[in-house]
């Protein structure tokens, strides 16, 4: 047994794309957060915990540090900085295969105001082909700001985690577990549901759709042996739905089926899911609907007419 047990919670921010999401999974070794290639897929603080020997951290992803256009994307930046606010860590994700520029600054400056210890990850080097490049992006960030450590990891492949895992640690204060070894997250698990369908949609779909798609678990319905689910999935405007729906349906369908298949495997049961695609214009700005997509408002589901 350890002599000395560390606690604490750490925050994982970054320009979006980066790979927060992508990281916390890894980092806590369970798929807590969705992860795509399109940015802004994160929207909200999601809690990942890791329980070792001699430790447990609180992780907490977040959404991508960029300009708010709207209601819903202030929103974000407001959860961005409640992420900054007493936390014991911070780590800054950064996608070392593109090159410094003025959004990276301006994230910096941001996490800079929480004056809290910053470790530098820099992310996706399995995909740096020239390692070289490394250095000077590392004294880029120094000029700005003085990390704590400069971390070079690859979140897809793991490399470099262990390493990242142990810087942690080594600056945890000593103290107790704050949630028992088999919390993994504080996300409701219609709340996950929700998510691993807005993935797949995601997923499915390309450029400006993925932001205007919000899904909103309506019904769920436990017995013993089945999980039945009903979903509905909104967007913006009536050709949005063509797109989400598909050519027959097809998409839905391919979506809802990947997305049955991960709430099978993480709650163990089979699912029964419907779902659901309704066109509500402008739904980023407007205050109710953003209130019910919060679980942590738990006003949930009086949205749906
Ligand atoms: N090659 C590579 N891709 C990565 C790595 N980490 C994340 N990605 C990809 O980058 C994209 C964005 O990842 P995500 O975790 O959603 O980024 P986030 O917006 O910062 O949360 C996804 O397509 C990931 O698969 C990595 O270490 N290497
Ligand atoms: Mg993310």
């Amino acid at each position: 047994m350890p002599d000395r047990f560390v606690s604490g919670f750490v925050s994982i921010l970054g320009r979006p794309n980066a790979g927060k999401s992508t990281l916390l999974n890894a980092l806590v070794g369970e798929k807590v957060a969705i992860v795509t290639p399109t940015p802004q897929t994160t929207r909200t603080l999601i809690q990942g915990v890791l329980n070792l020997d001699g430790a447990q951290v609180v992780f907490l992803d977040t959404p991508g540090i960029h300009q708010p256009d709207s209601a819903f994307n202030r929103r974000m930046m407001e959860t961005i900085r409640a992420a900054l606010a007493e936390r014991d860590l911070l780590i800054f994700v950064v996608d070392a295969t593109r090159r410094f520029g003025s959004a990276d600054r301006e994230a910096l400056q941001l996490v800079r105001t929480a004056r809290t210890p910053t470790l530098l990850a820099l992310n996706k080097i399995d995909h740096l082909k020239d390692k070289s490049r490394l250095l000077p992006l590392i004294e880029q960030f120094k000029s700005l700001h003085e990390f704590a450590d400069y971390l070079p990891i690859s979140a897809l492949t793991r490399e470099g985690l262990d390493e990242l895992r142990q810087a942690v640690i080594d600056r945890l204060p000593e103290g107790p577990a704050f949630f028992p070894p088999e919390h993994l997250t504080d996300q409701p698990e219609r709340f996950l549901a929700a998510e691993l369908i807005r993935e797949k949609l995601t997923l499915e779909t390309r450029e400006e759709i993925p932001h205007a798609l919000a899904v909103l678990v309506e019904r769920w319905e436990d017995t013993l042996k089945l999980i039945h689910i009903s979903a509905t999935i909104f967007v913006e405007r009536d050709g949005q739905k063509a797109i989400v729906i598909g050519a027959g349906g097809s998409r839905l369908k391919r979506a809802g089926t990947a997305a049955r298949l991960e709430i099978e495997a993480l709650s163990g049961r089979k699912v029964f899911l419907d779902l659901f695609v309704k066109v509500r214009p402008r739904w980023r700005d407007d205050p109710r609907m953003l209130e019910a997509l919060d679980w942590r408002s738990m006003s949930g589901g009086a949205v749906a007419e």
